[in-house]
């Protein structure tokens, strides 16, 4: 998280949002009336189960990455009735909370959860050969990497799932700037409580002296970027320590927070593609703001 703040463009990677009150205030996202994808994604899911049954098949091996309170899954869960399903988050606390609820709900599902960061290589522990792994990576995670790295996860997952695997994707749209736009700053200021936590994080854990009433909630389209960029806006001229480093911030300089990218349904095949899948079969909801894409290798 510090080497972030010594860059000329101050950053820190969106996986540091989610300690446990990050994790809580992401779910609260989830149910604000602005933040559309969520509905979007669960409704498409929901209401193309049979046809996304038939593509990954039953009995086999689930994996999730960035599994969070693993929502949208157990829809997949009863469908696919996998013979084991694997979460993967970086957010420890979440992830136990989640199993524990999980292996209440479903006890006849084996359930391998791996705390870990799947931006770095991740070893997923072996499972009856023969079965059929689907990767699941709902909720459009995939928009917080760059398209370079996603493009390299997709590659990671591709030799993950073999030749006979399926990968679930799912991918916010493009769409209406005012729509994105109100999605990233609700009413509530749940979103920009979301963004403030991380110097709180660091405040905790690291021994900062960030004053959150001098930073604010920024959040805006990137249009020829095709993506949603948050910050943290300095509120005035200011100095920070994080443990035994300062850093200076002059009045309106950000730190870039997280970048959300949002695709078309071109853009996404050819991604895809570059990461060694074929785009098989795609779902929408009846708005067309959010796809779920089947996968297969190319
Ligand atoms: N899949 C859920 C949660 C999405 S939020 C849904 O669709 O609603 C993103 C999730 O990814 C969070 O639970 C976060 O802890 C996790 N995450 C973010 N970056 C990660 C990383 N680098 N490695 C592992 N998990 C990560
Ligand atoms: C987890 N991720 C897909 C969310 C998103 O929309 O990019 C995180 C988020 N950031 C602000 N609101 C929600």
């Amino acid at each position: 998280m510090i080497a972030g703040l010594a860059l000329k463009q101050k950053a820190i990677p969106p996986k540091y949002f989610y300690d446990a009150r990050g994790s809580r205030l992401f779910e609260r996202i989830c149910r604000l009336p602005e933040y559309y994808p969520t509905r979007a994604e669960l409704a498409l899911t929901r209401s193309s189960l049979p046809a996304i049954g038939r593509f990954c098949g039953r009995q086999g091996e689930l994996i999730e990455y960035g599994s969070g309170s693993s929502l949208k899954t157990r829809l997949l869960l009863r469908r696919l009735r996998p013979a084991r399903y694997v979460p993967v988050d970086i957010a420890a606390a979440a992830l136990a909370r989640a199993v524990a609820r999980l292996e209440r709900e479903f006890p006849w599902l084996e359930v391998r959860a791996v705390a870990g960061d799947f931006s770095r290589p991740l070893s997923i522990p072996a499972f009856g050969a023969g079965r059929r792994r689907v990767v699941y990576f709902p909720g459009s995670t995939i928009g917080n990497l760059t398209p370079e790295e996603a493009q390299a996860f997709l590659r990671m997952t591709r030799g993950q799932v073999g030749p006979r695997g399926r990968m679930l994707v799912g991918v916010d749209l493009k769409k209406d700037s005012r729509i994105l736009h109100a999605a990233y700053n609700d009413a509530q200021g749940v979103t920009a409580r979301f963004n403030l936590n991380l110097l709180a994080r660091i405040n905790r854990e690291l021994g900062g002296s960030f004053d959150l009433r001098r930073f604010a909630h920024y959040a805006f389209y990137n249009a020829p970027l095709g993506r949603i960029e948050m910050h943290l806006v300095s509120l005035a001229r200011q100095q920070v320590d994080v443990g035994a480093h300062r850093f200076a911030f002059a009045a309106g300089e950000t730190i870039h927070t997280e970048n959300s990218y949002k695709y078309s349904v071109a853009e996404f095949e050819s991604l895809a593609a570059a990461g060694g899948f074929a785009a098989r079969r795609l779902w929408l909801d009846r708005r067309e703001q959010f796809a779920l894409f089947g996968l297969g290798a190319a």
